[in-house]
């Protein structure tokens, strides 16, 4: 037996127990306080992300007050309609706008609006912008004429098959997740990947320019609005889908959008009326500025509905809300739907620019 034991015997066994008991006791308090200190943390984070959400669901009651004041700034100046400075026209909307930041609370939130409008509508784009669209995928003819098939059967009422669709008697044979047709019309778009079909056409990718490259379709797409697509707000592809143009003409249009410095966003951009005359088939730019016919159900040019956000933001915790909103003929906006929460973040490094 070592000396050290000799000397002491038990007493000296007991000493090193208890010395191991206090080391223990130490971690287990350490971990103990640690895991207090994450609890209190969390509670911290969870009362500021409350306060967020606060300021981005209360902005919402500023909609009506900001926009006014972008009308009479319009008024008194002649100016507006830049899409990414301060001022507002939703009669001539260039995509994305931003109110100033606001303080309240000890926080800050602001509005954005973005165009619905500059998206495909899954139900009220006509099929043949979607056709012109999936044939740019690569999709077969026969997949393409089965979803419009499949997406009639859901939302008709009766349980009769259409062609190439599904009724509640295929969807209840599915091995996974067996379930009736709705029969009634589309309201979320969550509800698509339930459709036969579905599910492949969210995850598609499309040639988005020229140059052959690809992104994912489903950002591009919505289920809200009249399913016209705005030339002033939309990407080249959906202008290509929507007037059957190659996509090298509809980059010709987002190119006079963008004005003669070729940069979206600043101060020479310029609002299409109508389609420039880029249109048609070959390299020559015909004469001519052809109207868009109001009664076009596929393209437009001025907009009705917009996705209208609320960001709220309190000690580096930042909220975002969503709701649409029609515009109601007097220049303000009319929301269609409460808001909803989307996105909860740790904000990042305060942008300068808003
Ligand atoms: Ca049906
Ligand atoms: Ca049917």
């Amino acid at each position: 037996m070592p000396r050290f034991f000799s000397h002491k015997g038990h007493s000296g066994s007991a000493l090193i127990i208890v010395l191991w008991a206090v080391v223990l006791l130490g971690f287990a308090v350490a971990i103990a306080s640690e895991k207090v200190g994450l609890v209190m943390g969390d509670a911290a984070i969870r009362a500021r992300r409350v306060q967020a959400e606060l300021l981005a669901q209360s902005s919402f009651t500023y909609l009506d007050k900001i926009l006014q004041d972008e009308r009479k700034h319009n008024l008194e100046t002649g100016k507006g309609n830049h899409a990414q400075g301060r001022r507002l026209d939703l009669n001539r909307f260039q995509g994305i706008w931003h109110s100033e930041k606001l303080e309240a609370g000890g926080g800050t939130f602001w509005i954005e609006i973005e165009d619905e409008q500059s998206r495909i509508n899954w139900i009220k784009t006509p099929s043949y912008v979607w056709r012109n669209l999936f044939r740019s995928a690569g999709l077969k003819p026969e997949q393409v004429d089965a979803w419009f098939d499949c997406l009639t059967d859901w939302q008709d009422a009766d349980d009769v098959r259409s062609l190439n669709g599904a009724e509640t008697f295929d969807y209840e044979a599915l091995k996974e997740n067996p379930r009736k047709a709705k029969n009634a019309p589309v309201t979320e778009m969550g509800e698509l990947y339930w459709i036969m079909g579905g599910a492949e056409l969210l995850d598609l990718q499309v040639p988005v320019d020229f140059d052959g490259n690809i992104k994912p379709l489903l950002p591009y797409t919505t289920i809200d609005g009249d399913g016209k697509i705005n030339i002033n707000t939309a990407p080249p592809f959906l202008i290509a889908a929507a007037l059957d143009l190659p996509i090298e003409k509809a980059e010709q249009i987002v190119q006079k959008r963008w004005g003669p410095d070729g940069i979206e966003g600043t101060e020479d951009d310029v609002y299409l009326d109508g389609l420039p005359d880029v249109q048609g088939q070959t390299t020559t730019p015909q004469a001519g500025t052809p109207a868009i016919s109001p009664t076009s159900s596929a393209i437009t040019t001025s907009s009705n509905y917009f996705r209208v956000r609320g960001v709220g933001e309190f000690q580096e915790q930042h909220v975002v809300c969503e709701a649409l909103a029609v515009r109601d003929g007097q220049g303000g906006l009319t929301l269609l739907r409460l808001p909803r929460t989307i996105e909860k973040k740790k904000a990042i490094a305060q942008d300068t620019s808003l």
